[in-house]
């Protein structure tokens, strides 16, 4: 297990399109257990391969709540949303790849999304509430698609014009914090 580097936006990787994983391999089933300790130590309920720069379309979620449930993983290889329902729902989103900001996102509420899992079997999963959300939030990341993309252009240029401010004062720097004698 690794803890992989988070991007923070704007990073020329974060806005490419993935691509599909031909084979499921050890070394898939390995960056998916990094991507998973690397979420939960984040703390996120998603991350995409894009966000630790991997190119690659694999996806983890757990949107349990660490406090009243036990951890619910899920991984993705290859997932595509096959059914989206008419109805919508509105979340605040936040990203890890976006720190510190957070605004509101429509979305279809329901989806139904294909993928292999870690055995590399086809899986068929309906999902609804938080979970439909953060599934369309990671397969936006894996086409290159931020949740500032779906603002209006005024408000993602103030948040990608604040993040460089940021970045480039070193606020992300997780070696920031650390103090050398
Ligand atoms: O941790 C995260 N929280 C979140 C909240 C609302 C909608 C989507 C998300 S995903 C995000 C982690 C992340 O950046 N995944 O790509
Ligand atoms: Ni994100």
């Amino acid at each position: 297990m690794a803890l992989l580097d988070i991007l923070v936006a704007p990073h020329p990787t974060l806005a490419k399109r993935a691509e599909e994983v031909t084979e499921v391999t050890d070394e898939i089933r390995q960056t998916l257990n990094d991507m998973l300790e690397t979420m939960y130590k984040a703390p996120g309920i998603g991350l995409a391969a894009n966000q630790v720069g991997i190119l690659k379309r694999l996806v983890v979620i757990d949107v349990s709540n660490p406090e009243e449930e036990e951890p619910k993983p899920y991984k993705f290889i290859n997932p595509v949303i096959i059914e989206s329902s008419d109805d919508s729902s509105v979340y605040q989103e936040g990203c890890l790849s976006v720190p510190t900001f957070y605004e509101e996102v429509e979305r279809p509420a329901e989806v139904t999304v294909e993928y292999l899992d870690e055995t590399g079997t086809k899986q068929t999963l309906k999902a609804e509430g938080l979970l439909a959300t953060c599934i369309q939030h990671e397969i936006d990341h894996l086409e290159g698609t931020l949740f500032v993309d779906h603002l209006s252009k005024l408000k993602k240029g103030m948040i990608v014009k604040k993040l460089t401010k940021l970045k480039k004062q070193g606020a992300f720097n997780k070696k920031q914090d650390t103090h050398t004698l």
